[in-house]
C-alpha cells in the first residue's frame, strides 16, 4: 500500500471553513500529492482533486451520497430527503425527474422570461442611484424563476423570496447569524412550497403543464407513490434557490467583462467567444468548493485504500484551478477553450461525469444560458460605470464574493 500522506490536526473542520476554497489545494501541494488524509467533523475523511480523482468519485459503484453532506449544509443549502442524498434506483428516479423539466424549449423559455425582465428593468436602473448588481439580479430571478416554475408569486412577496433564497446559499459554510439565517430561510420557504404542492394537488393552484411546479407535484416514484409534501418542497427548491444562485457567476462574469474589457468587444457578436468566455467564468471563479461521498464498499485505488463508509471530498475549485489541467490556471483567460473539448471530469464547477446517471448538477445548461444572456445584455442592452469600489475576491469565504457585491451606476439603455 501506498502512504497516504495525512494532516496531522485532529480535526480540520475550522480550517476547512477558514481557509475556504483553497484548502485542498493547498495541502496537495504541500504534500506533493492529489491525495490525503484529514478529519473533518471528528471523523477520518479522504481529499481528493484532479481529472483521474473525478472519474473515481463519479463512479456510483464505489460511491453514496447518503450521509454524505454534512447536517449544516443540508439544514441551508440542499434540505434533507432531496435528490443530493439519494442513490441506486431512487436517485435514478428522482434525477429523472428534474431531468425531464430540462427540455431545449423549458430552457429557452427561462431565458426569454430572464430577458424580457432584464429589458423592463433598465428604465427603473436608469432613474436610479447606485444599483447593487447582486441584490437586483437576486430579484430579478426570484420572479423570473417563480413564473418559469409555475410558482404563483404576489409582487409583495419577491423581495422577501429572495432574501430567503440569497440567505439558504450564503449559509451552509459559515457560523452565526449568517448560519441561522439560511436555517430560518429554509424552513419558511419549505413551508410555503408545501403547502403550494398540497394545493395544486387538490386542484386550488393549478400548475402549467411540464412546469417544475407540475412536473414535481405530479411525480410517481418507482413504487407509483406521490412525494411527501415536505420532499417535493425541497425538490421544488431545488430548482428555484439555484437559479437565483446563478447570480454570482452573473457578477463574476460582469467582474471579468470590468477586468478583461477587450472581451466585451469579443463576446459581443461571436457566439464562439461568449461561450468560451462563460466557460471561463465558470472554471475561474469560485462557487461550489467541494462534492462530498462516502465510500460504498471498501477498495484500492492507486495503491491507496479507501474503507467502507470514509467521507470523501472531491475539490471542484482546485480540480478547475489544477495546473496540470489548465497552464497557468490562476489567469483568466478563455482562449483556452479554443479547440479543446469540454471534458466532463475536468471542468467541474457544477460537478462532473454524467447528468442522469450521477450526481452531475442538474441545471448546467440553464445556468450557461442564462450566462450568455446576461453577457449579452450587459454588452449590448446598456451602458454603465463601474464606480471605483473594492472588488477583491475573498476565497477564505464560500461562498465568495466582493464585499458589497459589485455596484453599477449611470446605467443608460442602448434601446
Ligand atoms: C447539483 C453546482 C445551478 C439544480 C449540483 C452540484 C453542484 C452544483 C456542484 C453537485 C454535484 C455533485 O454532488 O456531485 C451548481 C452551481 C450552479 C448551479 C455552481 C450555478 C448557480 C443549478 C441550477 C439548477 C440546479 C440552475 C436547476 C435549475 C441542481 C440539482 C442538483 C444539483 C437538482 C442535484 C443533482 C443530483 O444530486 O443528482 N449543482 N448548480 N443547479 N444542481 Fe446545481
Ligand atoms: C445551489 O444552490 O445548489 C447552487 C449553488 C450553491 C453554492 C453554494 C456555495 C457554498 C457551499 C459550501 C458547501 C460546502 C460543501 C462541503
Amino acid at each position: 500500500m501506498a502512504t497516504m500522506p495525512a494532516d496531522r490536526s485532529p480535526d480540520s473542520t475550522l480550517a476547512l471553513l477558514r481557509s475556504g476554497y483553497r484548502f485542498i489545494g493547498e495541502r496537495c501541494e504541500r504534500y506533493g500529492s492529489d491525495i490525503f488524509r484529514t478529519r473533518i467533523l471528528l471523523a477520518p475523511a479522504i481529499c481528493l482533486r484532479g481529472r483521474p480523482a473525478a472519474e473515481l468519485f463519479y463512479d456510483n459503484e464505489r460511491f453514496e451520497r447518503a450521509n454524505a453532506m454534512p447536517m449544516r449544509v443540508q439544514r441551508t443549502l440542499t434540505g434533507r430527503g432531496g435528490v443530493q442524498g439519494l442513490d441506486g434506483p431512487e436517485h435514478r428516479d428522482r434525477k429523472s425527474m428534474f431531468m425531464s423539466i430540462m427540455t431545449p424549449t423549458a430552457i429557452r423559455q427561462l431565458g426569454q422570461l430572464f430577458d424580457d425582465e432584464w429589458q423592463t428593468r433598465i428604465p427603473a436602473w436608469e432613474g436610479a442611484g447606485p444599483v447593487l448588481l447582486y441584490d437586483e439580479l437576486g430579484r430579478l430571478l426570484t420572479r423570473v424563476v417563480c413564473a418559469w416554475a409555475g410558482v404563483p408569486l404576489p409582487a409583495s412577496q419577491v423581495d422577501r423570496r429572495a432574501v430567503e433564497l440569497h440567505a439558504m446559499i450564503e449559509a451552509p459554510a459559515v457560523v452565526g447569524p449568517r448560519h441561522w439565517r439560511g436555517r430560518l430561510a429554509r424552513y419558511r420557504a419549505e413551508r410555503w412550497l408545501a403547502a403550494l404542492v398540497e394545493r395544486t394537488r387538490a386542484g386550488f393552484s393549478p400548475a402549467p403543464a411540464g412546469s417544475a411546479l407540475a412536473v414535481i407535484a405530479e411525480h410517481r416514484d418507482e413504487r407509483g407513490e406521490l412525494l411527501p409534501p415536505r420532499i417535493a418542497a425541497v425538490e421544488l427548491l431545488n430548482v428555484l434557490r439555484p437559479v437565483v444562485a446563478v447570480d454570482q457567476y452573473l457578477v463574476f462574469a460582469a467582474l471579468a467583462l470590468h477586468d478583461h474589457p477587450a472581451w466585451r468587444e469579443r463576446v459581443r457578436d461571436d457566439d464562439e467567444a461568449a461561450e468560451h468566455f462563460v466557460q471561463e467564468v465558470r472554471r475561474y471563479y469560485p462557487f461550489f468548493p467541494i462534492a462530498a461521498a462516502r465510500v460504498r464498499r471498501s477498495f484500492d485505488w492507486q495503491g491507496h485504500h479507501f474503507p467502507r463508509g470514509q467521507r470523501v471530498l472531491l475539490d471542484l475549485y482546485g480540480t478547475n484551478h489544477h495546473p496540470s489541467l489548465w497552464p497557468q490556471p490562476e489567469l483568466f483567460r478563455p482562449d483556452r477553450f479554443a479547440g479543446r473539448r469540454v471534458d466532463p471530469f475536468e471542468l467541474i464547477p457544477q460537478g462532473g461525469g454524467d447528468h442522469w446517471a450521477g450526481h452531475r448538477c442538474a441545471g448546467e445548461w440553464i445556468t450557461i444560458d442564462l450566462m450568455k444572456r446576461a453577457v449579452a445584455n450587459l454588452t449590448t442592452a446598456m451602458r454603465y460605470d463601474i464606480p471605483a469600489q473594492n472588488l477583491a475576491l475573498d476565497l477564505h469565504r464560500m461562498p465568495a464574493l466582493p464585499p458589497i457585491g459589485l455596484t453599477l451606476t449611470n446605467i443608460r439603455g442602448t434601446a
